[in-house]
């Protein structure tokens, strides 16, 4: 039995990674491939309306809980994207669990000290989720055939304007969040060391500095293999 591939997107904010997952998705639909464009967090439904106003700053939660709820969010519509992949839908959705591990693991609790000996202060971060616990609620969602990760400088993205308002959208944030996207990245080429696992699952990394039509031209390399080659392999499972 053959199935169409699922592709995620995950990206840095500011890497342009909205418009690259639409102009994938227009691409795709010129070639004639049945697509659907999914995203994550899904603000539409009752607990993507709790994460909305959570990201918003209209509601404080618990680091847990929101944890959790972006891991429900994505679980509520498992099923649908396994439906989907075996009639024959390509799914093409912008971020993903690799964006629940990252930002998650990346909220840190700071201590300044001054140190008897000195004037000056030292700042000590701690992670307030660990890294494993943050991965924990998504094992099992199906796994993606392909992630190209957009990566985007804290300098680059500087010059594009800097960050939005939301919760998440401070430099020394972003930074973390890339630091742990390298992490995830790293781990999925060492557990495969071609990038390539037997189910196909890749994750690949996309300089997203670069001109518009450069990136898109890069990502649509990857995709086609995928689209235009037969998938025969089942749906496979995060991180089992
Ligand atoms: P967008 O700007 O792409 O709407 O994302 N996030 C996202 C998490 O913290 N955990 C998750 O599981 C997901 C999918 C990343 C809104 C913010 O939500 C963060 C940025």
């Amino acid at each position: 039995m053959t199935r169409a591939p699922f592709i995620v997107i995950e990206g840095l904010d500011r890497s342009g990674k909205t418009t690259q997952t639409s102009l994938l998705q227009a691409r795709l639909e010129r070639e004639g491939i049945s697509t659907k464009l999914m995203k994550f967090p899904d603000r539409t439904t009752t607990i993507g309306q709790m994460i909305d106003s959570y990201l918003k700053s209209t509601s404080e939660l618990d680091d847990h809980v929101i944890h959790l709820l972006f891991s429900a969010n994505r679980w509520e519509m498992a099923s649908t994207i396994e439906t989907l992949l075996n009639e024959g839908t390509t799914i093409i959705c912008d971020r993903y669990a690799f964006s629940g591990i990252a930002f998650s693991a990346s909220k840190v609790t700071t201590t300044t000290t001054t140190p008897s000996s000195s004037s000056s202060t030292d700042a000590t971060t701690v992670p307030k989720l660990p890294f494993e616990w943050c991965r924990a609620p998504d094992v099992g969602l199906p796994a993606p055939d392909l992630v190209l990760f957009l990566d985007i400088s804290p300098e680059q993205a500087r010059l594009r304007g800097g960050y939005g308002e939301e919760r998440y959208e401070k430099e020394e944030m972003q930074a973390r969040v890339r630091q742990a996207f390298k992490r995830l990245g790293d781990e999925t080429r060492t557990s495969s060391p071609t990038g390539v696992a037997a189910s196909g699952k890749q994750w690949l990394v996309v300089d997203a500095g670069r001109e518009r039509d450069e990136v898109s031209a890069e990502m649509w390399s990857h995709v086609e293999l995928l689209v235009k080659g037969t998938l025969t392999s089942p749906i496979g499972k995060l991180w089992n």
